[in-house]
Order: C-alpha cells, then structure tokens, then sequence
C-alpha cells in the first residue's frame, strides 16, 4: 500500500518535473526577448517580417497574433535556411534576396534555425516565432 504510493508519487513528480523543464526553456527565451524590446518586436495584423542579415534573425523572437503570415528575406552574401525545430516548417537553401513566407495558424511557440549556422534549441542562428491567439 505504502510502496504503491510512493511510486505513483514518483511517476508524478517525474512527469512535472519533465513538463516544467520544457516550460522553462521555452520561458527563457520570451523572457529575452519581452526584456530586449517589446513593442518593437511585436506585430499586429497579417503580415509580419524578419530580416536575415550577418548570420541572424532580426528580430530574433517575434510574436505575432494567429493568422499572421511571416516573411523571412535573406539579405546576406550567405545562404541560409529558415528551419523549424519540430520540422513544420522548411525553407531549404535561401540565397541573397530570396525570400520564405509561413502562416502560423495556431498558438504556441516556434524554435526555428538555420541549419548550416544553428540548431535545435536556440542554438548559433536560431529565432523564436511567438504565436498568441
Ligand atoms: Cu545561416
């Protein structure tokens, strides 16, 4: 009886512990960006941007509502990818000039990256798409 408890308490705490442990990454990225500038990098309406230029994403977390379609434009010498980290979304190679557009239907936040200067979980060229209802 007291053996069952305790092991369905522990399955408990391990399966919060694993949910809060996701949350808290995805926190500390809006964290940074809430901090850095809001206003500038909030969008309203249906159309929203992001600039790639010297290996990054400007703005680097953007939010936007539902509905809103972003559009990545690739102003480096360089190529890049815009590259989701749960592979929604794929750009493929971006050269200078090209442009990537995606509608983000749903709420929630989008990690994405460039896949020959970054990776999954913000790591080198990454950026944050932040969608809000
Ligand atoms: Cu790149």
């Amino acid at each position: 009886m007291k053996t069952g408890k305790v092991i369905i308490t522990i399955i408990t705490l391990t399966m919060l512990l694993t949910a809060c442990g996701m949350k808290t990454s995805s926190d500390q990225v809006q964290t940074g960006a809430a901090t850095e500038a809001p206003a500038a990098q909030s969008a309203q309406g249906n159309a929203a941007v992001v600039d790639i230029k010297n290996f990054a994403f400007n703005p680097v977390n953007l939010q936007i509502a539902a509905g809103t379609t972003v559009t990545w434009t690739n102003n480096d010498s360089a190529g890049h990818t815009v590259t989701a980290d749960n592979g929604t979304f794929d750009s493929g190679t971006l050269r200078k000039g090209d442009t990537f557009s995606f509608t983000f239907n749903e709420a929630g936040t989008f990690a994405y990256y460039c896949r020959p200067h970054g990776s999954k979980g913000g790591q080198g060229m990454a950026g944050v798409i932040t969608v809000v209802p």
